[in-house]
């Protein structure tokens, strides 16, 4: 009988032979010259034929003796687990923190008080509502988790790009993320906020709406991963030696500043590239473009916590900083994508209750609550106890105890006792005991009113923070928060709902109630009176995105459309000159493959039907009028500048795109729109959105 030979193997580059690479955690293996290690079994027997199953004769039925094909697919089988209960989506990175001011007089915790040492992290970015293979760019909050492996252990920094929650007490958790998710008769919307639980639980559930109101806003919608903040949320206490406590906010600043997109542009980049945030981070990382945040500290005493007219403790409230103000003390850096997704950002475990001596918790209730969800999620998700020895989740620091066994042990424990205390042990045995300098609770006193179901006074007032979120905004970002407001109401099938949110909204203000409700076509509804009346608070004009707006190219991108022929000078030139304000800049054609005027033929970045102006801050066109008069007929091209224009990008337009392509797609030019030859005016054009140009295309609400 004629015998099959199994498939040639493809032709591969030959890989570097560095140094032994092991097989999954076992002993280093055997490379042949070309980089390969032998194929084996998950029990290192060698494998002759990865191509085909084990067959009774040439065209028959496979055979149950092939325990290397029923290996191979059951592995498969179980390759999954089970994905995040909420932040599901996300992307991490490997990186390190540096300290350059000390907190010695505050916290004994080495992490804030050595200057010297580079603590190593992992940082993850999530989004909240979507499944793991969701989309990059919903409108939602993002997480913000960093794990510092410190000599003293790990402290995980757990929050999100926004300084507040939506709830006061963890006991509404389940209920917020139920509302949020995907309607569970329905299964949809994935990964959104526009629909009736959501918004019928906000209006029925006024501490929602600060951080509904944040959502509403551009800080819905980032830029990029590396351009969002960071911040703990809950208030946190920093512990002296002596064992007094300071209270502490944490807060990270991106290097890049905060910048965000505009709704119709991340809604289409949802078209453009699912994975949008997550490889603009793995492109940033691989190009040597660091991204880098600066960590800030508020720090405040108990008598000042007394006299602030809300309470500290709740996390539906932030600190306007121009009350207490934030102090960086260090960096921290994003300098290596992780080697596999899985092993390192699939399975890394973060939980708050990771916390270092000379920190400690406060008694936020949120945070209390949070203190024992995350080991329990995470015993469900990774499998089990030992999920801490995990490579990403294992401090980098000596560790031993005493615990034992366990489904996937992977240590092997020495010795004959192992409880605490014991007179048996022997040198090597892995065994410990307790330290002085071990961690202990910060001893604050009890409070004497008893055991009680109970919210303290001032987290009744729901009102007065998004009053003053409000009122911090510019007049540009107020118009975006009242159309998202609209556009998510409009989404809403049960009338009902939406007449008591925006009878809810006039307790922020009444005339973001009216817009809203005019911006519907419906009568203002009567206003619903708050548990407590709002208080005016002074404006904070840090937390508007458009009043601290950084003008820079650095961390952006410019994509320029060329064709046959284009003036290859003129590409180079306005290249150059990007390239030197800090911006990336990609050549994208009608082909993939052109002969620009020198007639050389190459390869461009993209195409433009797959690399839309969506992806870029501003962009250019350098084409010959033959061409451009060959493109206006194109869509994709029609609507890379449509774009461009209507999401208020400069755009560097040469006469051709003006005169054909501009035409087609009803473009006037403004300000915004520059000569191609005009450099230094298109870079200067192009580190900032053309706002002005807003009212000209839509009319705000
Ligand atoms: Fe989380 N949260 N959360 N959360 N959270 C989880 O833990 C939870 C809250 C945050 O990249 C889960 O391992 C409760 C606030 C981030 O892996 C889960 C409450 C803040 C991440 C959980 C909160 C966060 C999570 C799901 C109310 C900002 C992703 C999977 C008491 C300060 C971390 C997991 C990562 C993940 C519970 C509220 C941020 C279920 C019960 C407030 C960034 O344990």
């Amino acid at each position: 009988m004629a015998t099959r030979k199994p498939p040639a193997r493809p032709e591969q580059k030959p890989r570097k032979a560095d140094a032994p690479r092991r097989g999954n955690g076992g002993e280093p293996r055997q490379q042949a010259e070309d980089g390969y290690d032998t194929l084996t079994t998950a029990q290192g027997i060698p494998v002759s034929d990865n191509q085909n199953s084990l067959r009774a004769f040439e065209r028959g039925p496979t055979l149950l003796e092939d325990f290397i094909l029923r290996e191979k697919i059951t592995h498969f089988d179980h390759e999954r687990i089970p994905e995040r209960v909420v932040h599901a989506r996300g992307s991490g990175a490997h990186g390190y923190f540096q300290l350059n001011k000390s907190l010695a007089k505050y916290t004994t915790a080495r992490l804030f008080t050595e200057t010297k040492v580079r603590t190593p992290v992992f940082a993850r970015f999530s989004t909240v509502a979507g499944g793991a293979g969701s989309v990059d760019t919903p409108r939602d909050v993002r997480g913000f988790a960093v794990k510092f492996y410190t000599q003293e252990g790990n402290f995980d920094l757990v929050g999100n790009d926004f300084p507040v929650f939506a709830i006061q007490d963890a006991m509404k958790f389940p209920d917020l993320v139920h509302a949020l998710k995907m309607e569970p008769d329905r299964a949809f919307p994935q990964a959104a906020s526009a629909h009736d639980t959501f918004w019928d639980f906000v209006s029925l559930t006024p501490e929602t709406w600060h951080m509904t109101l944040w959502a509403m806003s551009d800080r819905g919608l980032p830029r990029s991963l590396r351009m969002i903040e960071g911040f703990g949320i809950h208030t946190f206490r920093l512990v002296d030696k002596n064992g007094r406590s300071t209270f502490v906010k944490f807060h990270w600043r991106p290097h890049l500043g905060v910048q965000s997109h505009i709704w119709d542009e991340h809604m289409k980049i949802q078209h453009a590239d699912n994975d949008f945030h997550r490889r603009d981070l793995f492109e940033a990382i691989q190009a040597g473009d660091f991204p880098a945040w600066d960590l800030g500290v508020q720090l405040f005493t108990e008598e000042q916590a007394a006299e602030f007219p809300f309470d500290h403790l709740d996390a539906t409230k932030l600190i306007p900083e121009e009350l207490v103000p934030v102090q960086l003390i260090g960096t921290m850096v994003l300098d290596r994508w992780p080697d596999n997704f899985f092993a390192e950002t699939e399975q890394v475990a973060f939980c708050p209750a990771n916390m270092i001596p000379g920190i400690d918790f406060s008694d936020d209730p949120l945070l209390q609550g949070r203190l024992f969800s995350y080991l329990d999620t995470q015993l469900l998700r990774l499998g089990g106890p030992n999920f801490t020895q995990l490579p990403i989740n294992a401090p980098k620091c000596p560790f031993a105890n005493h615990q034992r066994d366990g489904h996937m042990q992977i240590t092997t424990p020495k010795g004959r006792a192992a409880y605490d205390p014991n007179s048996l042990s022997q040198p090597g045995d892995t065994t410990a005991r307790e330290t002085a300098a071990g961690f202990r609770s910060f001893r604050a006193a009890a409070g004497e009113d008893g055991k009680q179901r109970i919210r303290a006074e001032l987290f009744a007032d729901h009102f007065s923070q998004p009053r003053m979120f409000w009122n911090s905004l510019t007049d540009i970002e107020r118009a975006h928060v009242v159309s998202a407001l609209v556009f998510e109401l409009s989404k809403v099938e049960n009338e009902h709902i939406v007449v008591r949110t925006v009878a809810q909204a006039r307790n922020i203000d009444e005339a973001l109630a009216k817009r809203v409700a005019d911006g519907l076509g419906m009568p203002l509804p009567a206003r619903i009176p708050p548990a407590r009346e709002p208080i005016d608070m002074l404006p904070s004009p840090a937390l508007s995105i458009l009043r601290n707006a950084k003008e820079t190219l650095q961390g952006r991108a410019i994509g320029i459309l060329v064709s046959e022929g284009s003036d290859v000078a003129q590409v180079n030139a306005l290249r150059k000159a990007a390239e030197k304000a800090g911006a990336q800049v990609k050549l994208i054609g009608p082909k993939l493959h052109v002969a620009l005027s020198d007639g050389k033929r190459r390869r461009l970045d993209g195409k433009v039907d797959g690399m839309p102006s969506l992806v870029f801050d501003a962009v250019g066109s350098v084409l010959s009028l033959d061409e451009a008069r060959k493109l206006a007929k194109e869509s994709a091209v029609i609507d890379f500048f449509r774009d461009a224009f209507g999401h208020l990008k400069a755009i560097a337009a040469c006469g051709g795109t003006r005169a054909h392509i501009f035409k087609a797609a009803g473009i006037k030019p403004d300000a915004g729109v520059v000569e191609p030859e005009d450099t230094a005016g298109f870079v200067a054009a192009a580190k900032v959105r053309q706002w002005a140009r807003e009212p000209t295309l839509r009319t705000l609400p």
